[in-house]
């Protein structure tokens, strides 16, 4: 699952990839498009791992892109290099200064937002005429149409056009048929405030313009700072700041929450996982993410929750304690659980 980094120019962009991926490949590299592909840090892995002591420990993973500047290019007079770029990921990370700036005029993060958020919308837009039609020139033609997905172009184009962007419909953000548009305001997005070292406050939004979007504030040159540094003068400069860790990981659990994603757990003494799914899966599924013979011989998933499990002390006395479920194929899986599915081949 991936994020796409956007945002005005010299909001901190770069900043903010390179304080959470530690690729720190530069400023020059501005043309060339950036992936990192991170860990999502989770302290109840941490704690299962010194439970199991296992060979292996796997986290979740999530992906940040940064686009280049070199595809802009191509199309005159629009800086559309970014809006090809984010195409095929699942979030948008929106970085919005917050900060003073040399050669910058004060920052207004609401005006920087709805800048972003039409430009999204317009884009949707076009897309969504095009194919409108691209449906009606084939209707004349004498195809059968998709009336399913005439009604949510339809419903789609009206949104657009009162400056929605498809995201405050969950119903039509999440219809099948509209999967291959990849529109663009349909896409989740979390918007980090770019703060200066010393600010904490999130800016005011009388209009309500942030009302879609997670939000959070963060101190992208303190962390970027803070990324590059031995873990001794990281903390001396969290306490000269009086802060209680880097924001970085709050940052990447945020994402993973903005994709709508939660982790299950399995865990023996070859392997502490966490596996990554989506909010309602169920345990078939699940288990189809984990091996497809398991999805195919599931007979039942023995699940106890973390938090039982961590109260338990071991799986031992957890088991003695009767906190070990059954659940069958349609359970829904929830977050934190840790599952031994039961299967035949
Ligand atoms: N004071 C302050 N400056 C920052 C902060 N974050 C970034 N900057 C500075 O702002 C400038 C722009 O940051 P970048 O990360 O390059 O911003 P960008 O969005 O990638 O910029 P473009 O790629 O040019 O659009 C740099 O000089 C950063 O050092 C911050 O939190 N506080
Ligand atoms: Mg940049």
């Amino acid at each position: 699952m991936k994020l796409g980094i956007i945002g005005p120019a010299g909001s901190g962009k770069t900043t903010v990839f390179e304080a959470l991926t530690r690729d720190f490949a530069g400023m020059g590299a501005k043309n060339e498009t950036r992936l990192g592909t991170i860990h999502v840090p989770d302290p109840r892995i941490d704690a299962l791992s010194d439970m199991y002591r296992p060979r292996k420990t796997i986290y979740a993973q999530v992906e940040y892109l940064l686009p280049g500047k070199k595809e802009g290019k191509k199309e005159a007079g629009a800086d559309l290099g970014w809006v090809q770029a984010i195409r095929d990921v699942d979030a948008l990370c929106v970085v919005i200064r917050n900060h003073a700036h040399m050669g910058f005029g004060p920052p207004d993060p609401p005006a920087d937002f709805s800048s972003i958020e039409q430009e999204l919308i317009l884009t949707d837009l076009a897309a969504v005429e095009k194919r409108m039609e691209r449906l009606e020139a084939d209707a004349k033609r004498g195809k059968a149409a998709d009336r399913e997905e005439q009604e949510l172009l339809v419903q789609c184009r009206s949104a657009l056009e009162q400056e929605a962007p498809i995201r405050r419909f969950p119903e039509i953000a999440g219809a099948k048929q509209l999967k291959g548009y990849a529109l663009l305001s349909a896409k989740p997005v979390l918007i980090l405030f770019n703060n200066a070292d010393e600010d904490e406050t999130p800016p005011p939004d009388t209009a309500g313009v942030f009302d879609d979007a997670f939000c959070m504030v963060i101190r992208g040159k303190l962390e970027h700072e803070l990324a590059q540094m031995s873990p001794e003068d990281a903390a001396e400069l969290l306490e000269e700041f009086n802060i209680p860790a880097p924001a970085t990981d709050r940052i990447i659990r945020k994402s993973y929450e903005t994709l709508g994603l939660i982790s299950f757990f399995t865990v023996g003494d070859d392997e502490v996982r966490a596996w990554t799914i989506e909010k309602g899966t169920s345990a078939l599924d699940a288990a189809g993410k984990v091996h497809t013979d398991i999805q195919k011989g599931f007979i039942r998933a023995e699940v106890i929750s973390y938090d039982d499990q961590i109260a338990a002390g071991s799986a031992a006395a957890a088991r003695k304690a009767g906190a070990f479920r059954l659940e069958g194929k349609t359970y829904t899986v929830k977050d934190g659980d840790i599952i031994n599915f039961r299967f035949n081949v």
